[in-house]
């Protein structure tokens, strides 16, 4: 396997700053990711788990500095400040790289450089999108292997083109005061240093997938979203794609392998993962949307996840996985975060690798540990996930926790109006980012940390994409977390939130009934069918409900942030803005 001329000299550059003992090429083979299996072992790096129960399974821990997203360290460096935005943290190109040099000189000294080629997509797919990351990082080697495709057919792909997406990692010294996750979109670089996790260093992810692929999106005119991708079957055997935003932790991944309660398995119903958390969209030749999932594995948060609220995600992780920041259960060699099952081993290492007593109030799993898992695991991962062409989308649904305003689902007048929609999207923080956790934060279509340009633009290019499709998908809004008046969750979510998806699907043809009501078209309590759930209609009316007053504090809120967005920010939505309110207000 030989690199072409633009690779090899970008990798001689950038071994020439980083200074690193060895250079290898990651091929893509088993026997070299074994190889370096064995290497991180024998390091520390990773420790391989019980190999009956956890076959092929390994526990990593990062520095306790270094255990989420750095927002306020994350960067976009377009040439114009203006370009980047109010949302996004900014610096001149220049003045970032001379930085950035003076933190990367000499940073693999008695390390590897491994030179990871990956595709976005599968390799050779008219979506997909080739990548090459460097780094010092075992670990990032081996999460790329399940997160990637990569090795050898990806170089072939490649071929003699100069097309690629650079990525530069090196865990330098972790000094959390020089961690940089920095990109360069009109440069299609990327440039992380001082961190070792996942969400900072996976640069096929969200630096990649999310903020260059969103800039791309835009020039090239087709759109990467923060979304997760479903299949919903009926008994008929059709299948319906929904694709689907929400902020971070919450309850995305679950959605996006949701299993329909009994009833409807009997009737006949499955549903089937495509994605968990990015979509690749764009239009296809019949008008519609179509797309794909560009990753290979799920990096998804561990706590909370268990036979009850995701048996599809934990099954996808009872083999060749990669664990991060959870408990070791010491009699067993097998893993454990809060959440998993009532019964936290005895005899155990939390996160951090100190010995736990579980009754001693400290967790034992980071809040956003994590696990690294082949798609290819998932019980329900969709028979379409392979598909170069992608998957139709019927229905585009953002989300986020709201404990009264938004009701359960509610669907868009219009596509401009469901661009608002997503617009105003807002959420309670959660422990995917560092920061403070249970803050209410307005995430717009949960793309505020992943937006590579100005969101003024991002929401023109959305009201573009608009003009453009002729069949386009119709977009809803759905609330799992509304409260009712003791502070319980009013509905049970999981499996059940599929009687609300069907609700979706069948507006999208036309099949089911809708009040229209001054945020858009609300279902009758009756129209979502109850039968098997211990929801009452005086709940199912209270949870529909909207309420006037708190929805003009919240437009009020929104136009805070459009306010920011300056002279950038879409008239067709300063328009849907003026109109909701008069709505609301008459
Ligand atoms: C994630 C996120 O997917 O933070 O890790 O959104
Ligand atoms: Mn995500």
């Amino acid at each position: 396997m030989e690199l072409n001329k633009a690779v090899k000299s970008w990798v001689d550059e950038m071994a020439a700053l980083c200074k690193p003992d060895n250079i290898v090429l990651i091929d893509g083979s088993k026997e070299q990711a074994d190889k370096l299996r064995a290497e991180a072992e024998k390091t520390g790096e990773m420790m391989k788990l019980n190999q009956e129960k956890l076959p092929g399974c390994y526990l990593h821990r990062t520095d306790p500095n270094d255990v989420a997203r750095v927002e306020g360290r994350t960067f976009i460096c377009t040439s114009k400040k203006e370009d980047a935005g109010p949302t996004n943290n900014w610096m001149a190109p220049d003045e970032m790289k001379a930085l950035l040099r003076g933190i990367y000189d000499g940073s693999m000294k008695g390390r590897t450089m491994y030179v990871i080629p990956y595709s976005m997509g599968a390799v050779g797919s008219e979506f997909s999108k080739i990548g090459i990351e460097l780094t010092d990082s075992i670990y990032v080697v081996l999460n790329m292997i399940i997160m990637t495709r990569v090795g050898e057919a990806v170089v072939k792909q490649l071929g003699d083109s100069p097309e690629f997406i650079k990525g530069l990692h090196s865990k330098a010294q972790l000094d959390p005061e020089k961690r940089y996750i920095v990109h360069f979109p009109e440069e299609n670089t990327i440039m992380s240093v001082n961190s070792g996790y996942g969400g900072n260093v996976l640069l096929g992810k969200k630096c990649f997938a999310l903020r260059i692929a969103s800039f791309l999106g835009k020039n090239e005119g087709w759109m990467a979203e923060h979304m997760l991708i479903l299949g919903v079957q009926n008994p008929k055997g059709e299948v319906k794609y929904i694709a689907g935003a929400f902020p971070s932790a919450c309850g995305k991944t679950n959605l996006a392998m949701l299993i329909p309660p009994k009833k409807y398995r009997d009737m006949g119903y499955k549903t089937w993962c495509v994605g968990d958390d990015i979509a690749w969209i764009r239009l296809g030749e019949d008008g519609r949307l179509w797309a794909v999932n560009p990753e290979f594995g799920f990096f998804g948060v561990a706590p909370g996840t268990n036979e009850k609220s995701n048996p599809n995600a934990l099954a996808a992780t009872r083999t060749n996985t990669i664990f991060t920041n959870v408990a070791l259960n010491l009699d067993d060699n097998t893993v454990w975060w809060e959440g998993l099952d009532k019964n936290p081993p005895k005899h155990s290492l939390d996160w951090k690798g100190n010995p736990w007593d579980p009754d001693s109030g400290v967790k034992g799993a980071h809040p956003n540990s994590r696990f690294t898992a082949p798609a290819v695991n998932c019980p329900c991962i969709s028979p379409e996930f392979e598909n170069p062409k992608g998957v139709p989308l019927s229905a585009i649904i953002f989300g986020g926790r709201r404990a009264k305003t938004a009701p359960l689902v509610y669907e868009a007048l219009d596509w401009e109006h469901g661009v608002y929609v997503g617009s105003a999207m807002a959420s309670e923080t959660t422990a995917a980012a560092t920061g403070q956790v249970g803050v209410v934060r307005r995430d717009p279509m949960a793309m505020l940390p992943f937006c590579g340009y100005h969101m003024g633009d991002y929401f023109g290019h959305w009201i573009e994409m608009g003009k453009k499709i002729k069949n386009p998908p119709k977009i809803f809004n759905v609330n799992w977390f509304r409260l009712d008046d003791e502070g319980h969750f009013a509905w049970p979510g999981f499996g059940d939130n599929l009687r609300v998806l069907n609700w979706i699907l069948d507006r999208c043809e036309g099949k089911a009934d809708a009040v229209k009501t001054p945020i858009g078209y609300v279902p009758k309590p009756e129209d979502i069918d109850l039968d098997g759930t211990n929801v009452t209609l005086e709940t199912m009316k209270d949870i529909l409900s909207v309420d006037p007053a708190l929805w003009l504090e919240d437009t009020a809120s929104v136009r805070e942030l459009y306010k920011k967005l300056g002279d950038k920010l879409p008239k067709e939505l300063a328009k849907q803005l003026d109109d909701l309110e008069a709505r609301l207000k008459a």
